[in-house]
């Protein structure tokens, strides 16, 4: 499949691809969440709720492997390094009780995945304890596993763990395309740089292209 993107076309292969869906997570995108209470828009978002929930429709129905992640940490934050944990000087921070539950911490409401985008069953979700998703999980083994070659990223932030996890992915020999609309950051300034920094010269990390190219695409529509 062919997909119009930048800085070029993307060819896809759906038998060896994976659409990865990063850290939708309620703590993340939910008004009332960790995220809002920092001080954060997160309608930044959620305007990336529903190109996700179009895009994960005709993956799936395309046959396409689906696989999440979350930020998070284990319930006695043996996996929290001191550095992360006391950045920001905020009030609150990592395990603390928050509005929904402990903060950033594995099996509370506000770590899990946002109802919209809920994984179905047999569509693994990696738990991260880093801004990276092959940091310290076994993505990369899961990955090698499945023949899985080429990464369609989406999620959230934008600059942070979707960058990260497209770096990543690109020195480990992945082709991550990555899907603007279903991407979003509290910083729209950072969102659009974030996108260019990944497909500027020559597509240094990757590619970029609108979640309608790619569903055309899955629709079996040339692009
Ligand atoms: N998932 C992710 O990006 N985690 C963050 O902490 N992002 C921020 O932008 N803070």
């Amino acid at each position: 499949m062919r997909i119009e993107a930048k800085p070029y076309e993307y060819s896809l292969n759906l038998s060896t691809a994976a659409l990865l869906i990063i850290d939708m997570q309620r703590d993340f995108l939910e008004p009332g969440g960790f995220g809002e209470m920092l001080g954060n828009d997160v309608s930044q978002l959620r305007r990336t709720i529903e190109p996700n929930q179009a895009l994960l429709a005709a993956w799936r129905a395309a046959g396409g492997l689906v696989i999440y992640t979350r930020e998070g940490h284990r319930p006695d934050l043996t996996d929290l390094s001191p550095a992360k944990k006391i950045r920001g000087r905020g009030a609150s921070c990592i395990g603390d009780p928050g509005p929904m539950g402990r903060i950033l911490v594995r099996g509370e409401a506000g770590h899990d995945i946002i109802p919209e985008l809920y994984p179905v069953a047999g569509e693994p979700v990696i738990d991260k304890p880093g801004k990276g998703a092959f940091f310290a999980t076994d993505l990369h083994a899961i990955l090698q596993n499945r023949g899985i070659q080429q990464l369609v990223v989406t999620g959230v932030t934008t600059e942070v763990c979707v960058n990260t996890t497209v770096r990543e992915a690109n020195d480990r020999g992945f082709d991550c395309l990555v899907v603007a609309d279903c991407c979003g950051s509290y910083f729209p300034e950072f969102h659009d740089i974030g996108l260019r920094m990944i497909a500027a010269q020559g597509g240094i990390f990757g590619w970029v292209a609108p979640s309608a190219a790619v569903t055309r695409a899955l629709a079996g529509k040339a692009t």
